[in-house]
């Protein structure tokens, strides 16, 4: 019995040993294969690849995945790769972010990264970066530091379980729950390619969101302000519902804008602001 028990352990210490997250990795899915990406069950439901039409054009190899929105297998928003190359320590590869390209159809998703790690402790990314559907093909990036993350259940901490990834998830969750790490039921096509693990930050203010925008009063009954650090980075502000649905969209063309809430119904917006310098989300509150 012990012997078996040896021998069961050293095979899967070797196994996760041998799929190892290493600083630089892309999935381009230029070798034809979904590249380990699944959700759990086979057939026609599971992620494909596509030959050409990716962020590339013509011959750009990607990963594509439509979630049905209806019950059972293939409802959700959530694709997975489980002891294979997103397995690992994150944290001694010094990844601080994954990159990808994402094309989105049929409904807006608010992508985020799902981990799992030691004693089956769970986390998602606290910040979904929101990817409208029908926008075309948009780099995206999502964080990986030990401050981007929302522990959801188990008895690990966020940067326990970074240096030990058993699976990682792309989900798309509007809200966090419980339940949000398998993702939420959803229809929707999510196209992906290029996923990297980058030893660099993207957007050089990624890690100091507080200083993005700035939102306030909240919560607050008649007006929202927002006021950017900087006027050149501006492009335009999105707030969307708790259901996902755009509510307000306007460019930002100087420092202070001022919008009238009052009509609004009461409850949780987010509110979006899109740059050259990255794409920032915050919560807001209408009373
Ligand atoms: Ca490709
Ligand atoms: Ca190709």
């Amino acid at each position: 019995m012990k012997k078996k028990l040896l021998f069961l352990s050293l095979t899967l210490s070797s196994f996760i040993a041998f799929a190892q997250v290493s600083a630089g990795q892309i999935d381009d899915f230029e070798d034809g294969t979904v590249q380990n990406w699944i959700i759990g069950i086979t057939g026609p439901l599971s992620p494909i690849n596509v030959a050409t039409g990716g962020p590339g054009g013509v011959d750009d190899n990607f990963l594509e995945y439509t979630s049905t929105g209806t019950n059972g297998a293939g409802a959700r928003m959530a694709i997975f790769n489980s002891f294979q190359q997103w397995s690992g320590d994150f944290a001694a590869q010094s990844i601080v972010e994954v990159q990808m390209d994402v094309e989105v159809l049929t409904n807006d998703l608010h992508l985020r990264l799902a981990f799992q790690g030691p004693n089956g402790t769970r986390m998602i990314s606290t910040n979904p970066v929101i990817v409208t559907a029908g926008s075309g093909w948009n780099s995206i990036a999502l964080p990986c530091g030990i401050n981007d993350f929302t522990v959801q259940s188990g008895p690990n901490t966020v940067s326990e379980v970074l240096a030990a990834v058993s699976t990682m998830r792309i989900i798309s969750v509007r809200e966090e729950n419980i339940d949000s790490w398998r993702g939420e039921v959803i229809a929707a096509t999510l196209r992906v390619d290029n996923i990297t693990a980058s030893t660099t930050l993207s957007r050089k203010d990624f890690d100091s969101k507080n200083n993005a925008f700035t939102i306030y009063p909240n919560p607050s009954r008649s007006k929202l302000n927002i006021t950017l650090p900087t006027i050149e980075h501006a492009s335009k502000v999105e707030v969307y519902n708790i259901l996902g649905a755009r509510v307000y969209s306007t460019v930002l063309n100087k420092l202070n804008t001022s919008i009238n809430v009052s009509q609004w119904n009461n409850g949780v917006y987010l509110v979006r602001v899109s740059s050259d310098s990255g794409t920032f989300t915050k919560r807001f509150v209408k009373q």
